[in-house]
């Protein structure tokens, strides 16, 4: 007998609800769930695929420690002892600095790291590489700089806008906000709406386009300074808006007054009458922005995407209904400040931190290096560096070359096979609990507490279970008194979690605050383990510690006749109402809509600078354009050089990928999908067959791949997917677009991969 159940997507940060049919434990099908609050019974080919990410031969089953050049299977007790004494006796030889993580959270699953941020508080370790430093570097500094807050970010009011603008993203494939394919079609369909792209080639979005720029690639800098300056040259600039919310105007529009915009956009490739139509509808109509990889691994990413929000600025639209809004979170991680000496910096490369993470560029350099406090214990989990960061070689080397590493993940990849310990942990579909940091619809708040669907494989946990019993085994947190297990168990009994709560902290307050960052830990420990599941502890510890309710947002009420007396105490209402959305979440796993943003405050909830003012000028970004953006000297940069032929993108996104999550070979099954696409008229220059096997080399790597004609990429740039060049059953299926890139070719300002810059050469095989 089958039976349907409801989840949520693990596949990418817009977790859509979906429904799984399960029989025999094994997951038989797959749709998407019409009652959802996110999706509304939306999902992809890659949700609709999701079997095969669970369903993957190389599944890990029990920890495995390395022994000569093989793994063997060990107990978690011989694992947690044998970790616990050598990461401590190596961080206490060489200091917190020697210590580091990679992961602890992907797009669709944020709750490990939570008990991973505290035990590298205990540690004293602040590097942490994640996504956040993969793509949104650039970005989310540039909102801290401008907005004073680096974790809440502009995204487009699509039920409001009349335009959207994809500015290097193709969201008709990626998605990256609910229902992409249907706001996509539906704005490009409404004959009062418009679909603007920015991308130099013709993507699947910008075939659906309104207005289509196509701007030489790797040209953005300079349009976006002169389709500023034109605004500025025309008048157009929004003038009260600018006067009422923001400082700096005057020392900003310098950047653009005499600025070569006609040498600017001859660059571009791209004539004055086009981006003066552009111009024209950016101050006339209400739109929203998408910014996506074509700026975030482009040239010059961080200064992108500030004058991306210069632009929104200057048209008015930053922070209004119906303009680019920012959609609230659940979770929050702390803002990073590098012009703070406190921040600390990595030791070889010095880089410094955005939102708690270091730009994974950094990497490889942390550990190759030969002082005595380099990178040398490091854990990772939800993450496949060997292949997602740049340079898989430089990477694979780094990871050999630690004292300690851990890797954690559900399937063998390429990165748990250079551990020296493989603990297993349960996919998205067999934990509980789970959620994502990004909360992408707007204005509903909608969160879930993700129910498991299939029961665990072998001996795998969760990974949040992990953390904490690792941090134990490490000696930062002491084996905990027994009347807090007690208390768990009757929190769970009683359903009062409250006075669990008053407990918990009773206990951190008697033992002198010591163990406050490990407050996650001590829940997961206590309350996870009798309510059997990590996750939903973490999930119930997130929410009382969210700041969602300071911000009177809620739409959960607190139920007056659990708690008749705290529900009245301003400082206790807060927790009471968590604790009632906690229980709405668990009671419903399609999630719910927990609150509701304010649309009507935004500015005043969203800037944090204490004069609630966008703050328009930085000293960084002035330098930078001072230094490097005149049509002169990009012409110049632009300029192939060393041989190279062609501009690769190295890493797209195609319909059945998705990063490295999608290993099982049988989801491309019958498609031809690891090509190199190439625009017919370059492929007729180089005397290429279609499907012709070439060499495709770098500075740093050649590999073979087929060539496949194709209009969706323009002349003089090629692009490869980066789904491929794992290990299935042994065999290696393809190459990853890693194998080519260049660790050290990152973005000067925050350290975001150049991934769609990668000059390249293409050559027949002789
Ligand atoms: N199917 C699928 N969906 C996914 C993923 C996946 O692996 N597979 N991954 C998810 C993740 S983690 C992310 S971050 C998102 C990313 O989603 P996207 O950013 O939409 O993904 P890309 O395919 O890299 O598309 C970037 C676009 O930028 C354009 N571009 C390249 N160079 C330039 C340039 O110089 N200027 C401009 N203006 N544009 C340029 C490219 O032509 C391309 O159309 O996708 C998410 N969704
Ligand atoms: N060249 C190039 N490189 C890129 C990109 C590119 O466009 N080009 N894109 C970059 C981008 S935008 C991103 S976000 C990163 C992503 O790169 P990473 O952050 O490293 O994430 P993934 O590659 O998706 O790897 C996720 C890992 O987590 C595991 N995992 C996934 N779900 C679960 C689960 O539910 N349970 C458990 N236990 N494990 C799970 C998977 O098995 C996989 O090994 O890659 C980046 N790398
Ligand atoms: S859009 Fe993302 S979350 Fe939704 S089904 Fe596709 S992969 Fe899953
Ligand atoms: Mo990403």
């Amino acid at each position: 007998m089958s039976e349907w159940k409801k989840t949520w997507c693990n596949l990418c940060a817009v977790t859509c609800g979906l429904e799984m049919e399960v029989e025999d434990n094994k997951i038989i099908n797959v749709r998407p769930d019409p009652s959802s609050p996110r999706s509304f019974g939306y999902c992809c080919r890659k949700g609709r695929s999701a079997k095969y990410f669970v369903e993957n031969r190389d599944r890990l089953e029990y920890p495995l420690k390395k022994v000569g050049d093989h793994f063997e299977r060990i107990s978690w007790e011989q694992a947690y002892k044998e970790i616990g004494e050598k990461a401590r006796a190596i961080v206490d030889k060489y200091g917190p600095r020697s210590f580091a993580t990679l992961g602890g959270g992907t797009y669709s699953l944020s709750t490990p790291g939570a008990a991973m941020l505290g035990m590298m508080a205990a540690v004293g370790s602040p590097f942490n590489f994640n996504p956040i430093g993969v793509e949104f570097g650039g970005c989310w500094w540039s909102h801290g700089r401008i907005f004073g807050d680096q974790g809440h970010y502009t995204e487009p009011d699509d039920r409001n806008n009349e335009a959207v603008v994809y500015w290097g993203s193709n969201s008709y494939v990626s998605h990256q906000f609910p229902n992409a394919k249907r706001i996509c079609r539906g704005f490009s369909q409404d004959p009062n709406k418009m679909v603007i792209v920015i991308d130099p080639r013709v993507s699947e979005t910008a075939r659906m386009a309104d207005m289509h720029i196509r701007p030489r690639n790797g040209s953005d800098a300079l349009l976006l300074r002169a389709l500023i300056a034109i605004i500025i040259e025309k008048g157009w600039e929004h003038k009260d808006y600018i006067a009422a919310h923001t400082t700096g105007w005057a020392q900003t529009r310098s950047w653009f007054i005499n600025f070569d915009i006609d040498g600017a956009l001859d660059v571009c490739g791209l004539s004055r009458k086009q981006v003066e139509e552009l111009a024209r509808v950016l101050t006339t109509k209400k739109w929203g922005m998408h910014q996506d990889l074509g700026i975030y691994f482009g040239r010059h990413a961080t200064l992108n995407s500030y004058l991306c929000l210069i632009l929104m600025i200057v048209c008015g639209v930053a922070l209004v209904k119906g303009g680019c809004v920012m959609p609230e979170r659940v979770l929050e991680l702390p803002n990073s400040d590098e012009r703070d000496p406190k921040t600390m910096r990595t030791t070889v490369t010095n880089w410094f931190p955005v939102l708690s993470t270091y730009p994974e560029g950094a990497f490889p350099d942390e550990v190759l290096g030969d002082n005595e406090d380099r990178f040398r214990v490091v854990f990772s989990t939800l993450t496949n560096p060997a292949r997602s960061y740049p340079d898989s070689q430089r990477m694979e080397e780094a990871l050999d070359k630690l004292d300690l590493f851990v890797a954690m993940d559900c399937v063998m990849t390429e990165t748990t096979r250079h551990a020296d310990y493989i603990l297993p942990t349960m996919s998205a579909y067999e934990a509980n609990g789970d959620v994502s940091l990004f909360s992408l619809n707007y204005p509903e708040v909608v969160f879930v507490s993700r129910k498991r669907v299939v029961n665990p494989v072998g001996e795998a946990k969760e990974d949040s279970m992990v953390f904490a019993e690792l941090t134990q085994a490490m000696g930062y947190l002491p084996e905990l008194p027994k009347s807090l297990y007690d208390a768990a168990e009757e929190a769970v009994r009683t359903g009062d979690r409250l006075k669990y709560y008053f407990k918990v902290v009773a206990w951190i307050m008697k033992t002198g605050g010591k163990y406050m960052d490990q407050a996650a830990s001590i829940i997961i420990l206590t309350l996870g383990k009798a309510m059997g599941s990590a996750g939903r502890a973490t999930n119930w510890a997130v929410l009382m510690t969210s700041t969602l309710n300071k911000r009177a947002i809620m739409t959960v009420k607190p139920d007056t006749k659990k708690h008749p007396i705290l529900s009245k105490i301003p400082v206790f209402k807060d927790m009471c109402v968590m604790d009632a959305a906690f229980e709405l979440l668990d009671t419903h796993p399609e999630g719910a809509i927990i609150a509701m943003a304010d649309e009507d405050h935004m500015m005043e909830k969203h800037i944090t600078h204490k004069d609630k003012k966008m703050h328009m000028w930085c000293q960084e970004i002035e330098d930078y354009l001072n230094k490097y953006i005149s049509p002169e000297q990009e012409r110049e940069a632009l300029t192939l050089k060393d041989g190279n032929n062609m501009i690769l993108s190295s890493g797209y996104r195609f319909e059945g990928g998705m990063d490295n999550a999608m290993r099982n070979p049988g989801v491309n099954q019958y498609r031809k999908v690891y090509t190199l696409l190439m625009h017919p008229d370059d492929a007729a220059k180089f005397g290429f067959a279609d499907g012709e096997i070439i060499k495709l080399s770098t500075n740093r790597g050649s590999i073979e791949i087929p060539v496949e004609y194709s209009r969706r990429a323009s002349r003089g740039y090629c692009l490869m997917p980066h789904h491929f060049g794992y290990y299935y059953q042994g065999k290696m299926c393809g190459k990853h677009a890693n194998f080519l890139t260049d660790n050290r070719d990152i973005d000067e300002m925050t350290g975001n991969s150049r991934w769609r810059y990668t000059p390249c050469r293409v050559e027949a095989i002789t």
